[in-house]
């Protein structure tokens, strides 16, 4: 705790159950013009995926989880409520943290849970880049729950967790959406290694990650018919117009997500439909592009229960709960530290 900076109260309501703090970065995360120039001025050209998100992006993939096709959103909100009394008895948290928490929205499942189990004593702690989104939920989620603290934590995940509080306790970190699918094999490691650094012997982690399954379903889920990932996608253009005062067209690229069997993953691209050169007017650079060159905008993995337990394991943690719908679409995996499992209790 003392190495976070409390910045405010919330005067709201609800005062004196919200404090916010600042999680320090325990690295430099390079900027978006070092990844415009990491990245992008050279092929094969990629960006990474936490840049879709300004304001216009979360809302777009908000309405991309209201599509029919996109089915992770509703399929592990509807596995958590489901499964949610299951992992509160499995972990019994006094803490609950959550890297990555947004809007708060699946993990209200876990919060009702902890209600019913009479854990009242329980602290939330959101964690995210978005200290109005952290207030916003926050609100929403005092008012569904009189007895609960929320310690909000403000920062960015991807710097490192060497910031994060220690609360005294069991704590339960939670790690929805399948975001862990966002990252390379390496990095995906590396992460829940740094995560598992943070964990002692009776917390556990809850993760969320997307399954294998009929390629078919696989791409409509990133081709929606009312081409909402597609404007999605092109808003990446939008931020680096916005940002780096950059001249993007956005009609002169097209869309494209196409499900990589071998390596088990969405590829999401941005493709040029013509010869052009791009200027970024903030680096005095421009990016000169032919048609049909593709620019990398995200990958999204996908996982088998096989191939989800040995990235677990590879980061020094095992899954003791596998909780999954009838159709193995998605999974909530339940783990704890190598060195002490038991098989919980924890
Ligand atoms: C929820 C961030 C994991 O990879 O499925 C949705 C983002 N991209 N449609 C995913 C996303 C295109 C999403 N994550």
């Amino acid at each position: 705790m003392d190495r976070l900076q409390q910045t405010s109260l919330a005067l709201g309501p609800a005062s004196g159950r919200f404090d916010c703090h600042v999680v320090e970065p325990g690295r430099a995360v390079p900027s978006l013009e070092e990844d415009v120039r990491e990245g992008l001025l050279f092929a094969p050209r990629s960006l990474p995926p936490k840049y879709f998100y300004d304001a216009r992006g979360s809302v777009l993939f908000d309405r991309i989880c209201e599509t029919p096709e996109y089915y992770p959103t509703r399929t592990e909100d509807a596995l958590l409520a489901r499964c949610a009394d299951a992992v509160i008895a499995e972990a019994r948290p006094d803490h609950v943290i959550e890297l990555g928490s947004g809007a708060s929205r699946k993990t209200r499942h876990l919060l009702d849970a902890v209600e019913r189990a009479g854990l009242r004593h329980c602290r939330y702690w959101p964690f995210d880049v978005c200290e109005p989104m952290l207030r916003e939920a926050g609100e929403r989620l005092l008012a569904r729950h009189p007895w609960l603290r929320i310690d909000a934590l403000v920062g960015d995940y991807l710097a490192g967790l060497d910031g994060l509080p220690r609360p005294e306790g069991r704590r339960l970190f939670v790690f929805l959406g399948s975001t862990i699918g966002n990252f390379e094999p390496q990095q995906a490691r590396d992460f829940l290694a740094g995560l598992a650094a943070c964990m002692g012997g009776r917390d556990s982690l809850l993760l969320g990650a997307d399954r294998v399954k009929d390629p078919s379903v696989l791409e409509a889920a990133y081709n929606d018919a009312a081409g909402i990932t597609a404007d999605f996608n092109l808003n990446l253009l939008r931020v680096l117009n916005r940002e780096l005062a950059a001249d993007f067209e956005l009609g002169a690229f097209r869309h494209r997500a196409v499900y990589d069997p071998s390596l088990q993953r969405i590829e999401m691209h941005l493709v040029s439909t013509c010869d052009q050169v791009v200027k970024f007017g903030h680096l005095g650079e421009s990016l000169r592009l032919e048609a049909e060159e593709p620019i990398l905008t995200e990958i999204s993995r996908k996982f088998t229960r096989g191939s989800v337990d040995q990235l677990l394991h590879d980061a020094g943690l095992t899954a003791f709960a596998h909780h999954e719908p009838e159709n193995g679409y998605f999974s909530l995996i339940h783990a704890q530290l190598s060195r002490v499992c038991h098989k919980h209790p924890l």
